[in-house]
């Protein structure tokens, strides 16, 4: 009796399914990790190479742009306005303006702090104030820089210190050497200094045996994530603990056997080349560069990581920052004018994702359409 009943339910199931298959619109595909991708909007157009995004307190944000140097202030619907020029920025290749983030007690201070290949022929850093824009203070200098492998993102965490997220400038011995601010991801003050509760003694580093970093992201339990480029094969999600070694250059990807810490999540460099970091509703947002989409990584309660879902795959072409903001929206930010993209006549673009639950925006009805897909590599190890 059971034989028969059994084999007709499975039927039924299946017969059910195939039918919430067809009925299932398009739309409730696309709700992945708390957003709404299939009711993405192209909020903010004409931007040249957007690097970063932070938010001032009006809910407007700040955006760097690699190549100009200039910080611009964006609002949705709006035109950019430029608010500040950091001072001795050169730009080549993947160098130039790169990170930009707000003091945490921006309110009261108006800090706003920004990570810079110089024409001193380093990476640094420097905070300045919008009323005096260009009173540029530095806070960290001699971070090795070339024209690839710079690292960029800046961030502050939930313990009010300032990470700094840098590569290897080209020369892989800087990630294991622990003299070296390259391949690194740095924990200094809000100052610049070295805080009490780094791992080694008067050192800023924080963690090491990176390749080049370029997004940062906490999660509510406050444990820390950075996506990473890998060399030819394997791109990584770590999630970065104090003092851990992180492979590079000895190990690209998963490594068995040895004492360097594995990643949460590896790609192809092809399907990745990521660059932006975001968390929000238990679910990590990685920008992909060469691999044209957001990536979103459901987190395990453990800190582990799900199985990745790609949104925008293709859609608007090379993603290099992606943030939540705090419209509740996640906003995402183009990298189509960085020499490696085919930009169409909007781009760059900042393109926000709503969330699944309401967020009816009236402000801006803005079609996003298809970029052109595909890149021209310009070098050996294009990202
Ligand atoms: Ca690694």
């Amino acid at each position: 009796m059971r034989a028969r009943v059994v084999p007709a339910l499975v039927l039924t199931l299946l017969a059910n399914l195939l039918v919430l298959g067809a009925a299932v619109p398009r739309a409730y595909a696309q709700v992945v990790g708390g957003f709404d991708f299939a009711r993405a909007e192209v909020s903010v157009t004409g931007l040249q190479t957007p690097w970063a995004m932070a938010f001032l307190p009006d809910g407007a944000a700040l955006v760097s742009e690699r190549n100009t140097g200039r910080v611009m202030r964006v609002r949705p619907g709006q035109a950019a306005v430029q608010v500040a020029t950091v001072n001795g920025v050169s730009a080549s290749g993947e160098s130039g303006l790169l990170g930009l983030a707000l003091s945490p007690s921006y309110a009261q201070d108006g800090w706003v702090y920004a990570y810079f290949t110089s024409t001193g022929g380093d990476n640094r850093l420097v905070r300045f104030q919008l009323t005096a824009p260009q009173t540029q203070t530095v806070l960290l200098s001699g971070v090795p820089s070339a024209t690839i492998h710079d690292g960029g993102r800046i961030a502050f965490g939930p313990d009010g210190m300032l990470y700094v997220a840098t590569g290897d400038a080209g020369n892989t011995a800087n990630a294991q050497n622990l003299g070296s601010l390259g391949g690194k991801i740095l924990r200094v003050t809000p100052t610049g200094g070295i805080p009490a509760g780094n791992p080694f003694a008067s050192s800023r580093v924080w963690s090491y045996g990176h390749r080049n970093v370029q997004g940062l992201a906490w999660d509510e339990q406050g444990r820390m994530y950075a996506t990473e480029f890998g060399q030819n094969t394997w791109d990584e999600v770590n999630q970065i603990v104090a003092g851990g070694n992180y492979g590079w250059p000895t190990c690209e990807g998963t490594c068995s056997g040895g004492s360097f810490r594995n990643p949460i999540v590896t790609w192809t460099t092809a399907q990745a080349s990521p660059s932006g970091l975001a968390y929000a509703n238990g679910t990590l947002f990685a920008a992909a560069l060469r691999g044209q989409r957001l990536w979103a990584v459901p987190l395990t309660s453990g800190g582990g990581a799900g199985t990745p879902v790609a949104e925008f795959q293709s859609a608007y072409g090379r993603l290099r920052a992606v943030a939540a903001g705090p419209d509740g929206w996640l906003w995402v930010a183009t990298s189509n004018r960085d020499g490696r993209g085919v930009p169409v006549a909007q781009d760059d673009r900042i393109i926000r994702v709503p969330p699944a639950t309401g967020g009816t925006d009236t402000a801006r009805p803005s079609a996003p359409g298809p970029s052109a897909a595909g890149t021209t590599p310009t070098s050996a190890s294009p990202t």
